[in-house]
């Protein structure tokens, strides 16, 4: 079945894709890896895109199908049962780039494992991520990103929590399609996370949680 909504969703089959989910769903599978498929469709809309075989509407599209297969997913994820004790973290997408769907699945991920999230949004200046550290005083902080121009706004937004005086308070990791641990190194970075768990256990290794 696996292949099935993979396919399903790299075509766009919006209603033949959600009932395969709801079928997963009701015989018990791992959500985590209804979302694992999810992310290599649009791995294949990505590469469809480059391949001039999609072109936008297709994007925005197979964007709104990945977001309604993470709402039904979501419900079924548990919640930790201390909630909220692990500590804070804020996430947004750098200044630049509007992608949010990998970041909102991050942010749900670490909600559910018990962080109190600070979801600061889409295209935000090292301006944005500063105050929400200030008013926060969060020693996590998760960069995300898709866009080659991105690799810039993520060096400039590391560099400012510097010049802020801030860098010492906080761990900070980098996500989002295209990065790796260059690029990491480039922004000067903590750590960069594949995937949503990935960052998940970054921030758990940062509060010391096991
Ligand atoms: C859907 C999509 C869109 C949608 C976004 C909808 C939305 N609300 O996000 C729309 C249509 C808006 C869009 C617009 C554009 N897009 Co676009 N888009 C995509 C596409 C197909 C899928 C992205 C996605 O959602 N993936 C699924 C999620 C689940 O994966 P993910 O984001 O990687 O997240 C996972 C991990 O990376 C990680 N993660 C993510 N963030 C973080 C953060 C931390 C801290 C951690 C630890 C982990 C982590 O965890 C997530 C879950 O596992 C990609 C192709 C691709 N292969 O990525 C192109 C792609 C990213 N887009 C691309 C382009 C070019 C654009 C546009 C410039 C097109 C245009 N000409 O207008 C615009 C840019 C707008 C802007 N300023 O940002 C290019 C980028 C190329 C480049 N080198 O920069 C890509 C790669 C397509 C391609 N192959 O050409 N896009």
């Amino acid at each position: 079945m696996a292949d099935d909504l993979i396919n399903l969703m790299a075509d766009l089959k919006e209603q033949e894709a959600l009932t395969i989910v709801k079928r997963r769903l009701d015989v018990g599978e791992d959500p985590l890896l209804i979302l694992d498929d999810s992310r290599k469709a649009m791995e294949i809309v990505g590469k469809r895109f480059a391949a001039n075989e999609y072109f936008i509407p297709e994007l925005v599209y197979s964007g709104e199908i990945a977001k309604e297969i993470a709402e039904l997913v979501r419900p079924r994820l548990s919640h930790a049962q201390d909630i909220k004790r692990l500590g804070k973290v804020i996430i947004g997408t750098v200044s630049g780039d509007i992608h949010d769907i990998g970041k909102n699945i991050v942010s749900f991920m670490l909600d559910i494992a018990g962080f109190e999230v600070y979801d600061i949004g889409i295209d935000q200046g090292p301006q944005s991520f500063i105050d929400k550290i200030q008013q926060t005083g969060a020693p996590i902080v998760g960069l995300s990103g898709l866009l080659t121009l991105a690799f810039d706004s993520m060096k400039v937004t590391v560099d400012a929590i510097k010049d802020a005086g801030l860098r010492d308070n906080v761990k900070i990791m980098i996500g989002g399609g295209q990065m790796n641990d260059e690029i990491r190194k480039y922004t000067g970075a903590d750590a960069f996370g594949a995937d949503a768990m990935a960052g998940v256990a970054l921030a758990k290794q940062w509060t010391g949680i096991k």
